[in-house]
């Protein structure tokens, strides 16, 4: 299990939902340079899902990208340990190609940022505490439909068969699934325009299952600190802001959650 706070100085960032992508050159500026300012010395770097708006493979063409896997590789470099975890935009972050697929990619995401993948959900040791880490869309059970799609899209006969299209193609599949067809069961699964809220049984359930208290996911898009009891002890529920450089009001939208020996902050944007 990923342990944070063996080392007294250990300190951690989560952030999630930055829906990078060329589309959007603002948000993706605002994030590299958000991440450059916080991120620094940092001992562990989690980025919980919807990292881009879009993901049809590792060999995604898209700038905004490349300015990211760099940057986390530079991260890397001087000894950060980077954890990501897919989201319902980026499933197929760092999902290897089939060895039939023509051209693959001559290097995985993994293996160009030196980040490693995080299971959804995963646990982790947080300075004593035992978290559950999980993007968020998992805990949305309340839309059948989306759980049915999000099964679909993750099952690895579905992605061999798109990841083997050539990049032309997967791109235009992944521009329809946001455009006019949404009835396609596979644009469901990226579809988070409303992303719905968890279900709290579904959250004490996960909770149950990995012996944790306290969970961080994304995902919602509903920042907040939840406080309940769970089978008569305090649990607690940390959700991520998304990103965006012009939110509602022309205002900046987006933070990471910050966590070392003296506790947890949230950063702003
Ligand atoms: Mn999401």
């Amino acid at each position: 299990m990923i342990e944070v706070g063996a080392a007294a100085r250990d300190a951690a960032l989560l952030c999630s939902d930055m829906h990078l992508g060329d589309h959007d050159p603002r948000t993706a500026a605002l994030f590299l340079e958000r991440l450059d300012a916080h991120a620094r010395g940092v001992a562990h770097l989690f980025l919980l899902g919807d990292l881009f708006e879009a993901w049809v493979g590792d060999d995604q063409p898209d700038a905004a990208a490349q300015a990211l896997i760099e940057r986390l590789a530079a991260f890397a470099a001087t000894g950060t340990r980077v954890w990501a975890m897919r989201g319902n935009r980026d499933f197929l972050l760092d999902v290897p190609f089939p060895a039939d697929a023509v051209p693959r990619p001559a290097a995985s995401f993994g293996a160009r940022t030196g980040a490693v993948m995080l299971d959804d959900p995963c646990t982790v040791r947080l300075f004593g505490e035992t978290v559950l880490l999980a993007h968020g869309d998992a805990l949305c059970t309340d839309d059948e439909a989306y759980q049915r799609a999000r099964a679909l899209a993750r099952s690895p006969a579905w992605q061999r068969d798109f990841l083997r299209r050539p990049l032309a193609e997967r791109l235009r599949i992944a521009g329809e699934l946001r455009g006019e067809s949404r009835r396609v069961q596979a644009a469901r699964a990226m579809d988070d325009i409303d992303p719905g809220d968890v279900n709290p049984a579904a959250v004490d359930a996960a909770l149950r299952a990995a012996g944790a208290r306290s969970i961080v996911h994304g995902h919602t898009h509903r920042p907040a600190c939840h406080r309940w009891q769970l089978d008569g002890a305090p649990a607690l529920r940390r959700v991520l802001p998304d990103w965006h450089a012009d939110g509602a009001g022309g205002a900046a939208r987006g933070g990471f959650l910050r966590v070392d020996a003296s506790g947890w902050s949230t950063l702003g944007p």
